[in-house]
C-alpha cells in the first residue's frame, strides 16, 4: 500500500502518463455549452449516455402518498385528496405527465381494495400508467395485536396468511410482478414471546406464500429495525430478510426502505452487498432525520441518496431490466402531496444524474493505486456537479416542461381536484 505521505511525488509520473480528465462539472459545462466542438466527443458521449440512462429511469409512486397521513399525534386532512383508488391513480398519472419517468403506482391492500382489479388495471392504463407492486397489510387488524404471521395463535396466523395469498391473487389480477411484504410483527417486552418460535412461524408463512407465486412473480421482503414494536421486530434488518429470501428461493428478494435503519447505518454497503449476490429486489425511497420519518427522498440526506445511486450505477443496475423496483414510500403530512411526489422524483433523478457523471475510469485508477484523496475527490466532483441544467435539457428533449413542479402548479390540476373532490371519505391510512 503506497505511503500517503509520499503519495504526491510518485503520483507525479502517473499524472504524466494519464493527465487528469477535466472534472465532472467542467465536462458537463463543456458538453452542454457546446465547448466540445472539435474536441473528441468523449464528454458529450458521457452526457448523452447519462441522458439515455436518465430517460430510461423508472420510479414507482405510492398510492398512499396521495392520501391523508400523519403521526399518532395528528393527521392534518388536505383538500382535494383522493377518495378512491381511481382518484389516487389519477394523481399518479399527473405525476407521470410532468416527470415522464413515473409510469407505475404501487397499491396497498386493503387501502386500495376494489371489486375488479382487472378493471382497475384497465383504468390505470387509460390514464397512462400501470399498477405496480402490491403491498399486503397485516398491521392494522385488531387480531394482530401480538403479531400476524408470527402470532402465537394459529388461527390468527391462518388469517394473516390467507390475506397474503389473497394479495397474490391481486398480483395475478392486476398483471403486476411483485408482492411486497412488510410485517409490523415483534414484541414490546423481553419474554413476551419466543423470538425463535416466531422465526419458525414467519418462515412457514413465507414458504406458503412463496409457493403460491407464479413463474414471473416475486416476493419482496421488507425489514425495519423498530416501530411499532419496541423490544424486538421479527424482520429487523437486511440480514434477516436476506436469510429468509435465501431460504425461500430465487423469487424472493430484499426491499431496502431507506428509513428503516438504525442511525449511522451505511445503507450503500447493504446495496452493494445485495447487488453482488443478486438479492436486491426493490427500494422504498424516503428520507429521515431521526426514525421512520417518511419524508421526501433526498430531502434529509441528498449525499446518502447519491452514494446509494452510485452503487446502483456502478453495478449497472439502474435500467428497468436489471429488475430493481425503485419506489417511493413517503407520507406528506403537512406539504401538498402531488408536488411533493414530483419533487421526490426529481430528487432521485438529480442523485442519479450525479452518479452517472462519476468518472469511473479515474475512480478505478485511483482506487487501484490506493490514492485515497483522488478517489474520494472523483466522487465528490460528481456529487458537487450541478446537474439541474442537464435535467432541464433532458425534460425538454422528452417534450416535458423543464420545471415539472412549476408546470404542475400552472396546470390547474390542484384547483380541479379541490373543486371536484368534495364529500365522500378522503383516503388515508384508516388506522
Ligand atoms: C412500513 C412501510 C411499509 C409500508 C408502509 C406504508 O413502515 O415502510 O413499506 O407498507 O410503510
Ligand atoms: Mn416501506
Amino acid at each position: 500500500m503506497p505511503d500517503p505521505a509520499t503519495e504526491s511525488d510518485d503520483r507525479g509520473d502517473r499524472l504524466a502518463s494519464n493527465p487528469p480528465r477535466p472534472s465532472a462539472s467542467r465536462r458537463l459545462a463543456a458538453a452542454t455549452n457546446g465547448w466540445t466542438k472539435g474536441k473528441p466527443m468523449t464528454d458529450t458521449d458521457i452526457i448523452n449516455s447519462a441522458k439515455a440512462a436518465l430517460r430510461g429511469q423508472r420510479i414507482e409512486t405510492p398510492s398512499w402518498g396521495y392520501g391523508n397521513s400523519g403521526t399518532r399525534f395528528k393527521v392534518f386532512p388536505q383538500e382535494g385528496v383522493p377518495r378512491t383508488p381511481r382518484e389516487k391513480i389519477d394523481d399518479a398519472a399527473a405525476v407521470h405527465r410532468f416527470t415522464g419517468i413515473a409510469p407505475t403506482v404501487a397499491l396497498h391492500i386493503p387501502w386500495d381494495k376494489v371489486d375488479d382489479y382487472g378493471a382497475l388495471a384497465k383504468y390505470a392504463a387509460d390514464q397512462g400508467v400501470a399498477l405496480g407492486v402490491i403491498n399486503a397489510n397485516t398491521f392494522q387488524d385488531n387480531d394482530y395485536r401480538l403479531g400476524s404471521v408470527t402470532n402465537p395463535d394459529a388461527g390468527v396466523r391462518r388469517k394473516a396468511i390467507d390475506h397474503l395469498l389473497e394479495c397474490v391473487d391481486i398480483v395475478d389480477a392486476t398483471g403486476s410482478r411483485d408482492l411486497k411484504l412488510w410485517f409490523a410483527d415483534g414484541t414490546n417486552y423481553p419474554g413476551q414471546d419466543s423470538i425463535r418460535a416466531r422465526q419458525d412461524r414467519l418462515a412457514e408463512a413465507l414458504r406458503e406464500t412463496y409457493d403460491r407465486l407464479g413463474d414471473n412473480q416475486r416476493l419482496l421482503l421488507e425489514y425495519k429495525f423498530f416501530e411499532p414494536a419496541f423490544y424486538h421486530t421479527d424482520v429487523p434488518d437486511w440480514g434477516t430478510s436476506y436469510a429468509h429470501c435465501l431460504e425461500l428461493g430465487p423469487k424472493a428478494q430484499v426491499v431496502i426502505d431507506t428509513g428503516h435503519h438504525a442511525p449511522g447505518t451505511n445503507i450503500e454497503f447493504i446495496v452493494a452487498f445485495l447487488l453482488r449476490v443478486g438479492k436486491l429486489g426493490a427500494f422504498d425511497f424516503n428520507s429521515r432525520f431521526y426514525a421512520d420519518d417518511d419524508l421526501m427522498v433526498g430531502s434529509a440526506d441528498p449525499f446518502q441518496l447519491f452514494r446509494i445511486m452510485h452503487e446502483i450505477v456502478q453495478a449497472g443496475a439502474l435500467s428497468p431490466d436489471a429488475g430493481i423496483a425503485f419506489m417511493l414510500d413517503q407520507c406528506h403530512n403537512i406539504e401538498a402531496k402531488i408536488p411533493a411526489v414530483i419533487r421526490s422524483v426529481m430528487n432521485v433523478q438529480e442523485a442519479t444524474a450525479k452518479a452517472l457523471l462519476v468518472d469511473a475510469d479515474a475512480l478505478t485508477a485511483a482506487q487501484r493505486d490506493g490514492d485515497v484523496l483522488t478517489a474520494n475527490g472523483v466522487l465528490m466532483d460528481a456529487y458537487n456537479t450541478d446537474v439541474r441544467p442537464l435535467l432541464r435539457e433532458l425534460r425538454a428533449d422528452m417534450g416535458l416542461d423543464p420545471d415539472p413542479v412549476a408546470a404542475y402548479r400552472r396546470s390547474g390540476y390542484a384547483e380541479k381536484i379541490r373543486t371536484e373532490r368534495v364529500g365522500g371519505q378522503a383516503a388515508g391510512w384508516g388506522a
